[in-house]
C-alpha cells in the first residue's frame, strides 16, 4: 500500500541527509512511518494532507508525484548520485588488481578516494597499483613501443630469444593500455626469467609457468607489461590470440565451434582432441575457412 509514495519519500529522506538537513530528513522518516500504518491507498494529495505527520511541504511532493509521475527534485538528484558512484567505481577499478567486486565493496564501505582505503587491507598488487597509479593509468604512446622493442631486441637477440610485441600495438593503435610481449620458448632455458632480466622490468605482479604479469619503467614512466610464453609450434595460434582484440578472439573461437573445432592460444583441435598444425597466422585463418585479416583489420570484427 502506498509504496510509490513511500519509495519517493525514502529517496527524499536520503537526499535530505546528504544535504545536511537532518530535521527535514526526520520529517520524511515520520511521514514514512505514518504511510506504512495508513490502512488505505491514498488517492490524492488532499487526502495525504489529512494524515498526521504529513505537512504542507510533503503533501506538495505527493501532489507532484500524482500529477507528473515523479518528483523533479529526485530526478535531478538521482543521476548525480549515480554518476558519482560510477565515477568512484571507475577510479577503483582503474587500480591494478581491483575488479568490480572489490570496487563495489570499497564503495559500500564508504571509501570514495584511493587514500580512503586502508593500506592494511590491500594486496601487494593493489598497493603497488595505488603507489604507481598516476603512471599506470596513462595510455602508452606508440612511439614509446619502438623504444621498448629496441631495448628488448638489444637484450634478447644475443641470447637467441625471439619475441613479438602484440596486443593493441600490433594492431596499429596510436596508444595502448599495456605492453603485451609474446615470447617463443626454448628448450632447457628459463625463458621468462631471462626476459625479465632485461633493463625495463621493475616489478613482478604475478607469474605462472607460461605467463608473467609485471611492471616496467620506460622513459621514467611505469607501464604494465604482460608476457606470454608459447612453444614454437603454438606460435601461429598464440600470436593470433595475443594480438586480439578480445572480441575478435571470441568470434574466431565461436566460428571454430560451428565446425565442431576448438580454438585457443595453443592450437586448433577437433572433437577427439587431434590438433591441426599451423606454420603461420595465415594458416590459422585458412584452416577456419576465413579470409586473412591483417592485425589492423581485426578491430572491425
Ligand atoms: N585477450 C583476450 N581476452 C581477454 C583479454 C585479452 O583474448 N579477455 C587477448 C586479446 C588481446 C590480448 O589478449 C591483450 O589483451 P589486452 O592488453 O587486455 O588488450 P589490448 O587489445 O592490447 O588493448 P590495450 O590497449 O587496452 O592493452
Ligand atoms: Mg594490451
Amino acid at each position: 500500500m502506498n509504496a510509490t509514495i513511500i519509495n519517493a519519500f525514502e529517496a527524499l529522506r536520503k537526499l535530505r541527509v546528504e544535504q545536511g538537513e537532518p530535521y527535514r530528513a526526520r520529517a520524511y522518516e515520520r511521514a514514512i512511518n505514518a504511510l506504512r500504518n495508513h490502512p488505505t491507498q491514498i488517492q490524492s494529495a488532499e487526502e495525504a494532507r489529512m494524515i498526521p505527520g504529513i505537512g504542507e511541504s510533503l503533501a506538495s511532493k505527493i501532489d507532484e508525484l500524482f500529477r507528473t509521475g515523479s518528483v523533479s527534485e529526485l530526478q535531478m538528484a538521482r543521476p548525480l548520485e549515480e554518476l558519482e558512484k560510477e565515477r568512484v567505481l571507475k577510479l577503483f577499478e582503474s587500480v591494478e588488481g581491483v575488479g568490480p567486486v572489490t570496487a563495489n565493496r570499497w564503495y559500500a564501505a564508504g571509501y570514495r578516494r584511493l587514500e580512503d582505503v586502508p593500506v592494511s587491507s590491500l594486496t601487494a598488487t593493489q598497493r603497488l597499483g595505488i603507489e604507481l597509479h598516476s603512471d599506470l593509468v596513462q595510455r602508452i604512446p606508440r612511439d614509446e613501443f619502438l623504444e621498448d622493442d629496441r631495448i628488448l631486441h638489444q637484450c634478447l637477440d644475443p641470447l637467441g630469444i625471439q619475441f613479438v610485441i602484440a596486443g593493441s600495438y600490433r594492431r596499429g593503435k596510436e596508444t595502448s593500455g599495456d605492453i603485451d610481449v609474446l615470447v617463443i620458448n626454448r628448450p632447457n632455458t628459463d625463458v621468462i626469467s631471462t626476459v625479465i632480466q632485461c633493463p625495463i622490468f621493475t616489478h613482478q605482479l604475478g607469474r605462472r609457468e607460461k605467463k608473467f604479469l609485471g611492471i616496467g619503467k620506460i622513459r621514467n614512466t611505469y607501464r604494465r607489461i604482460d608476457i606470454e610464453l608459447a612453444e614454437p609450434h603454438e606460435y601461429p595460434f598464440a600470436i593470433v590470440y595475443f594480438t586480439g582484440p578480445a572480441t575478435f578472439n571470441e568470434k574466431m573461437r565461436s566460428h571454430a565451434k560451428q565446425y565442431s573445432l576448438r580454438l585457443n592460444e595453443k592450437g586448433l583441435y577437433d572433437a577427439q582432441g587431434n590438433s591441426y598444425p599451423a606454420q603461420t597466422e595465415q594458416d590459422v585463418f585458412a584452416m577456419l575457412g576465413l579470409q586473412y585479416l591483417t592485425p589492423e583489420e581485426r578491430d572491425k570484427y
